[in-house]
């Protein structure tokens, strides 16, 4: 196993790579920023060095100062978490080259699915069904535009390659806007990505969003983990995420995970990995590959019984997967609510001090979460402050056992959105299961 790995990373998922290394007796240091000398899991972790002042430039996204830390301690790996540098291909090659393990892709598989072209020509060639479009970049031949959105059928989307998470997208719905929409895209993507390279999809109107999980080894071993549904969502910040993906039946989930599991063969893909799908009129259409460990991952721990932030060390130890795809069970259902600082209605940030925190529990519950009594919420990062996941044997019990919890959970001092996911918990259409990715802002009234 690692000996000693920095977690290069704050919140809940630093606090949760921190208990899957205690579980392994793998050693920690974790890298903080100033406002972070207070988190759980810097004051439980065997080390802790400070990376710089609290804006994330200044600290989770300075390369060179957590590269030192893991020079400094003698540290042999280096966990991203998500988001900050988790899919800097960048980074990935500087912590290689500086002789330490990434724990995650190779940084050129993360460079192939950065760029959303790259990757979806990659996952088309690997078998995975991917959205009728362009089959590669557009160029400056109207013509050739004009004549792939015709074929394509409006309504169509441009999508920047160097995008990705709703960045960077138009859609356009006749010939009339076209090319305008086109260079108005690629002039967008050249000044947000540095990169004005320009795709186009068919514009999927009402689908949900449905991702596999899958976790690869370096021994020519990969297995899918079931998929989760995202849809539930607001201005492409995921509120609640469901595994398994309710309405999809054993054999899509068979076919579809299957491909995915195959093309990481294909690509010697190594580590956790998400496959993104559109999942409209009963079929697949791959969008995008997240090379991270997901915030989402429990859901699929909860149905599985995996330990996936344990797999990612065991792989990124060189060892191979601890089981293989006919042991994969699917127990019941798992519900997680994103626990934001923000306010249930305006939906604007609320940093500030937790007065009192009560964390619910009972069978099936399960709270992934670094905050206290006393925590002060900083300013500078995302608001989410906790996951709550419910698990049950159907997907009406795990929406029962969510509810019980949502109305023990306290967190006072500052506002936060438990009422939102108490609303959500109840709307008669997410109990019926199935709904898209639009669900959310029109019953918001956005
Ligand atoms: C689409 C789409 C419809 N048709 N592609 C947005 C985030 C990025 N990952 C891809 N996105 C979309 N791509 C086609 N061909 C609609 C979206 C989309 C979306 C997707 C997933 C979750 C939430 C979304 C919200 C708005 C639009």
């Amino acid at each position: 196993m690692l000996d000693k790995i920095v977690i290069a990373n704050r919140g809940e998922i630093a606090l949760r790579i921190l208990r899957a290394c205690k579980e392994l007796g793998v050693k920690t240091v974790a890298a903080y920023s100033e406002g972070d000398r207070d988190l759980k899991h810097v004051l439980l972790a065997d080390e802790s060095v400070c990376i710089g002042p609290p804006p994330s430039v200044d600290s989770y996204l300075n390369v060179p100062a957590i590269i030192s830390v893991a020079e400094v301690t003698d540290a042999v790996a280096i966990h991203p978490g998500y988001g900050f540098l988790s899919e800097n291909a960048d980074f990935a090659e500087r912590v290689e080259q500086s002789g330490f393990i990434f724990i995650g892709p190779r940084a050129e598989t993360i460079r192939v699915m950065g760029d959303k072209v790259s990757a979806i020509r990659a996952m088309k060639k690997a078998g995975v069904p991917c959205v009728p479009g362009s089959d590669g970049p557009l160029n400056e031949d109207r013509e050739r535009n004009l004549r792939i959105a015709n074929e394509i059928g409006y309504p169509v989307i441009l999508k920047a390659s160097g995008g990705g998470g709703g960045r960077g997208m138009r859609v356009v719905h006749s010939d009339a806007t076209l090319i305008h929409s086109i260079a108005l895209t690629k002039a967008e993507a050249g000044s947000s990505f540095g990169n004005d390279m320009v795709y186009m999809e068919k514009y999927l109107e009402n689908p949900r969003h449905v991702e596999f999980q899958v976790i690869a080894d370096e021994h020519g071993h990969a297995v899918h983990l079931c998929e989760r549904d995202c849809s539930m969502q607001r201005r492409h910040q995921k509120v609640v995420e469901e595994a398994p993906a309710p309405g999809i039946t054993n054999k899509q989930r068979k076919e579809i995970g299957e491909r995915c599991a195959t093309a990481c063969i294909e690509i010697g893909y190594r580590g956790a990995g998400t496959f993104e799908f559109l999942y409209q009129d009963d079929e697949f259409y791959f969008i995008e590959m997240n090379t991270r460990v997901q915030v989402e991952h429990p859901v699929t721990e909860m149905i599985t019984g995996i330990d996936i932030v344990r797999e990612q060390l065991r792989v990124a130890a060189g060892e191979p997967l601890s089981f293989q795809q006919k042991d994969i069970k699917i127990t019941g259902h798992a519900i997680e609510c994103r626990i934001n600082a923000e306010d249930a209605k305006t939906f604007m940030p609320s940093p500030g001090k937790i007065n009192q925190y009560h964390s619910p529990g009972g069978p099936g519950i399960r709270v992934d979460t670094h905050i206290y009594d006393g925590y002060v919420v900083p300013p500078y990062y995302d608001s989410m402050i906790a996951k709550l996941i419910a698990h049950g044997d159907s997907r009406e019990s795990a929406l029962a056992r969510m509810r019980t919890a949502l109305g023990e959970m306290v967190i006072d001092g500052i506002r936060c959105n438990i009422e939102l996911h108490e609303d959500i918990m109840r709307d008669a259409s997410f109990c019926e299961g199935g709904t898209n990715i639009h669900y959310l802002e029109k019953k918001l009234g956005i």
